[in-house]
């Protein structure tokens, strides 16, 4: 018996073009075998208007309904490898039953991740083992499990703050504004000083702007060369 292998990582920053790249081959990885690249295919397809895997990220985080902005360090795509033992893999491959094992392995993402999640998914054949990238835009409509286990937990993510509370807060922040205005006033009479020291110590010649030197036009030095050569 073998194993059935499965490697699921969040693609940090705003986009994953990079990664898109690869799986596309519009970037050659090292690794993969230039004349094998014609067997490798896409698994999901695209909804209309729609060409590749980076636009279909972008789709479907633009129309899902998201209200609320996706922030910067917010997850967009969760990259998903499925593969097995290359030993495993070959064998299905013999048999002639990699389509069933992608069909399958497409049906496990849309039930375990959702259908309209599931955005794009490709088969890769021009590497050492056939395996499947697959990209999961990690969208919940529903409350997000942690929020709703620190609810039951008793500990409110946004817990009204007492006045009490907030005269503290207030109070702290005043002294930090008051210290910050007080260094500033300090940091500004130094630089006049300054200032004023650098500008007692300039001769009075040199501070009179010099006019401009006049350059001839380019054109009347190339007459000029011209007919020097002549
Ligand atoms: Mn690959």
């Amino acid at each position: 018996m073998g194993y059935f292998s499965l490697d699921i990582k969040k693609a940090k920053g705003t986009s994953d073009t990079t990664q898109s790249d690869h799986i596309e081959r519009k970037i050659m990885p090292k690794n993969a075998d230039p004349t094998r690249t014609h067997l490798n295919m896409v698994l999901v397809e695209y909804p209309d208007g729609v060409h590749g895997r980076d636009e279909a990220i972008a789709h479907r985080l633009n129309t899902a309904g998201i209200r609320r902005k996706i922030t910067h360090d917010q997850v967009r795509v969760v990259r998903v490898v499925l593969s097995g033992t290359h030993e495993d893999m070959m064998n299905i491959q013999e048999k002639g039953k990699l389509d069933e094992w992608c069909n399958d392995s497409i049906q496990w993402l849309q039930a375990t991740f959702g259908k309209d999640h599931v955005v794009a998914a490709h088969l890769h054949m021009d590497e050492k083992t056939p395996h499947i990238h697959a990209a999961v835009v990690p969208i919940v409509t529903g409350e997000r499990r942690k929020a709703k286990k620190e609810q039951t937990d008793g500990k409110r993510k946004y817990r009204k703050k007492t006045n009490s509370v907030r005269y503290r807060d207030l109070k702290k922040k005043n002294e930090t504004l008051e210290t910050e205005t007080r260094l500033l006033q300090e940091k500004k009479a130094e630089a006049q000083e300054e200032l004023k020291q650098v500008k007692a110590e300039i001769p009075p010649t040199s501070s009179k702007a010099q006019p401009p030197i006049r350059q001839p036009p380019l054109q009347a030095v190339w007459v000029l060369f011209s007919e020097v050569e002549e």
